[in-house]
């Protein structure tokens, strides 16, 4: 197998999706530090590995993928694609997730955070909040009566949307009345291969 290498921060919770999905499939990485908090992703070296100037970013071999949700999909299909389902019905149900991942969980609970961790960014943190409440809403009411966010089963979906989710409170959104998005979080927690960042409970 070539050697797997994540372009990576410790206190991002998309790099954190990656990592915690390699670690639950037994994949090894090599962790590449990216000091994003210091610029580090916009030097004209960094934007001809991410035009994009974002991390995560993922070299397997002489291949790269950036994208969170892209490079969870690429890793399913390749090594574990008992994480998805590749029926049409099955993928649309998981590109859903990915895609409220990308979106509305980066421009409510991922971006009320940020506001906290990094001063310098320029947020309406009122408007992101706003969001955010409205993104734990809807997941507490999606998984009132079932275990993981679709088809029954954990998959790339849940790893997606849970860092952002998971990291919530630093973000000033508390997650104490949202008891089924509390429950789902310790059915992660729970997986084989689970594994903490900092603000994320360790495993269980
Ligand atoms: N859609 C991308 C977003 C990635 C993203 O927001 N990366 C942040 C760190 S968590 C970043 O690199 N920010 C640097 C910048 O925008 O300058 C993904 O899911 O990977």
């Amino acid at each position: 197998m070539t050697k797997l290498v994540l372009f990576d921060f410790e206190l991002s919770g998309n790099c954190y999706k990656v990592r915690l999905f390699a670690s639950m499939i037994g994949l090894p990485l090599v962790l590449e530090n990216v000091e994003v908090l210091k610029g580090a992703t916009r030097t004209a070296e960094f934007a001809r590995l991410n035009p994009w100037q974002q991390i995560p970013v993922l070299k397997d071999g002489d291949f790269v993928v950036q994208d969170s949700q892209a490079i969870l999909l690429y890793l399913a299909i390749k090594y574990a694609p008992q994480w998805i389902d590749s029926s049409p019905e099955g993928m649309a149900a998981i590109a859903e997730w990915l895609s409220y991942a990308a979106k509305e969980v980066s421009i409510g609970p991922q971006l009320s955070r940020l506001n906290f961790l990094d001063p310098h960014e320029k947020i309406d943190l009122p408007r992101a909040q706003t969001i955010g409440r409205k993104v734990l809403d809807l997941l507490d009411r999606t998984l009132q009566g079932r275990d993981w966010l679709c088809l029954g089963k954990p998959t790339i979906a849940d790893l997606a949307v849970f860092p952002y989710i998971g990291l919530s409170r630093q973000g000033k959104l508390p997650l104490d009345e949202h008891c089924n998005i509390l429950a789902w979080i310790d059915r992660i927690r729970a997986l084989p291969g689970y594994i903490p960042m900092p603000g994320l409970p360790d495993a269980r």
